[in-house]
């Protein structure tokens, strides 16, 4: 870093930078967050991100390494004053020269720290069982040390590492483990740093007298560029962090110094409250249909097997009637349609009305019609409004929750929402409602689509609506298609009618990057914080 950039930095110090780099800069050199503290006269916290802050504008350095340490947990406290279960069991042993079990639970308090001392005495091979007339007992071997095979034991005839450990355990209080196994080493100079991390295991994790807890230290260091600063002479001035009323009100802010605003650090994320991901893709659609001159309509959502399916010509013994498809109500109702259209639908199903069409045949039953049940699609909803608006021009679209009996996949729900629409006037035609689909996928973000050829009992001609999805291939999307005459006629709908419906669950799992239709459904608060949608 050139000259004039290290001045530039020096005056960008804050008075806190400015001190700790004075301490920084001291003959001792190297730090660490206490002694810089002590130093400084700053709290340790405060100390690091200040440490921080200069380190990262190359003025300080900062190693950190994490260290290990020990210190005897409650029942290391208790058996340290009391020595182990298993060194009173053998002063007993050798006292009495035998015991059976029973004498010995007799010697302690409890029978799991008996248990405790006669495992650990079979254990460290300090104790055998013998059987005696049948009865069970234990014997001292003559072993009193429990040290690792490196250690010569005549030299240490009643010494276990363990022990000892927690000897120096307890004395240190909280001990680094360099320390605890150069500490040992003095005492036993033979034994391998191997062995001492076998025994310390055993203390911490089978028999938990001694608890392991590591601490990140960090030494702090000046760099050259930190050096070169305080080599120019930088002086502490107090500054102003932060402007109050007070100081305006007073004036005494004059010819005081600011602390500067540091531009170019990133702030902390905030998240703040928002709508739902889905729900933006709700409003974005109603937006688009909005600003292409649609009207919102809405509508029940138990509809009669008439308006479901029956005005929409389709047959009675349609196989998404059955029972396995749609979700029907234990109750019928009377129709709500006038005589004359029930009348019309009736003669368009058996012989095609007035129309040259053969209708579907067979006779049309009203009580079919009057089941209820939760509607399968939203076409029921843009059917019944077109029933009541027969004079052109209708251009209404709907947004609602529609109801199938489903399997559930990743692209099949039994509960979807459906965006709805129709247009119908004077000569609209086929590529009209091409055209309008495309200029609704594009506004939506979704460039490319493919039509298929489809059918739809209502439709004709009909078609599919798919989008490409890398993970998945291509996607269908929704129907469209222009009614048929069987369904406008017994209306008095003279004019053409575009319809279409599409399931607005597997757009908005593509546009938010899902590739499961129920995550959508998910609270998962890490996606919907940081979901990208629509705003
Ligand atoms: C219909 O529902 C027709 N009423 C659409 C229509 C309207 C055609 C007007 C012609 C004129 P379909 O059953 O294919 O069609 O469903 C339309 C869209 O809803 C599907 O393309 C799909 O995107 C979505 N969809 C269907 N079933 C499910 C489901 N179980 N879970 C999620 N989305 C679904």
């Amino acid at each position: 870093m050139g000259g004039t950039n290290t001045k530039a930095t020096a005056d960008e110090l804050t008075a806190t930078e400015k001190r700790v780099l004075l301490a920084l800069g001291e003959e001792r050199g190297e730090w660490n967050q206490k002694t810089l503290s002590e130093k400084t006269d700053i709290n340790e916290d405060a100390v690091m991100q200040t440490a921080f802050m200069l380190a990262q504008k190359g003025l300080c350095e900062i190693n950190e390494w994490e260290k290990n340490y020990y210190r005897l947990t409650a029942e290391g406290v208790v058996y340290y004053a009391q020595r182990l279960p298993e060194r009173r069991g053998l002063d007993l042993l050798i006292d009495r020269e035998e015991a059976t079990f029973e004498e010995l639970k007799n010697a302690f308090p409890d029978e799991a720290e008996a248990n405790i001392s006669t495992n650990w005495l079979l254990r460290k091979g300090w104790a055998r069982i013998e059987e005696k007339e049948g009865e069970k007992f234990l014997t001292p071997t003559g072993n009193t040390s429990w040290i690792p095979p490196e250690v010569p034991k005549d030299r240490y005839s009643r010494v276990g590492v363990d022990e000892e450990i927690l000897r120096i355990a307890r004395d240190a209080g909280d001990i680094e483990e360099n320390i605890l196994l150069s500490r040992l080493k003095e005492r036993i100079p033979e034994i391998k740093d191997r062995s001492i991390k076998s025994f310390l295991g055993d203390l911490v994790g089978k028999r938990d007298l001694l608890e392991r807890y590591t601490i990140v230290e960090r030494r702090i260091s000046i760099t050259g560029v930190g050096k070169e600063i305080l080599s120019q002479g930088i002086s502490v001035e107090e500054e102003i962090a932060q402007l109050t009323p007070e100081l305006i009100r007073t004036g005494s802010w004059k010819g005081r110094k600011f602390k500067r605003y540091d531009v170019n650090l990133s702030s902390k994320e905030t998240f703040a409250a928002k709508i739902h991901p889905y729900q933006r893709i709700l409003d974005r659609m109603r937006r688009i249909f909005t600003e292409m001159g649609f009207t919102e309509i809405k509508g029940e959502l138990v509809q009669s097997a008439f308006w479901n399916f029956d005005a929409l010509f389709v047959p009675q013994d349609h196989p998404a009637r059955d029972m396995q498809d749609t979700f029907y109500l234990a109750t019928r109702k009377r129709i709500e349609a006038s005589e004359e259209l029930i009348k019309n639908v009736k003669q368009m199903h058996e012989h095609g009305g007035s129309l040259n069409s053969t209708g579907w045949g067979g006779e049309w039953r009203k009580e079919l019609g009057e089941e209820l049940l939760l509607r399968t699609h939203t076409t029921a909803i843009t059917l019944g409004y077109l029933a009541s608006h027969s004079e052109p021009p209708v251009k209404v679209f709907c947004i609602d929750r529609v109801y199938r009996r489903e399997t559930i996949d990743a692209t099949h729900i039994p509960e979807f929402d459906q965006l709805e629409g129709i247009v119908m006037d004077r000569g609209v035609t086929f590529s009209n409602l091409l055209g309008c689909l495309l200029t609704f996928y594009k506004k939506m973000g979704f460039p490319s689509i493919r039509f298929r050829p489809g059918y739809f009992p209502y439709t004709e001609p009909s078609v599919e609506v798919e989008v490409y999805m890398p993970a998945r291939g291509w996607i269908e999307l929704g129907g469209a298609g222009v009614f048929r005459e069987e369904v406008t006629n017994p209306m008095g709908v003279k004019y053409p009618v575009l319809a279409w419906g599409l399931g607005i669950g597997r757009l908005a799992m593509i546009s938010l990057g899902l590739t499961d239709i129920r995550d959508l459904y998910h609270s998962d608060m890490d996606w919907l914080r940081n979901a990208r949608g629509f705003r």
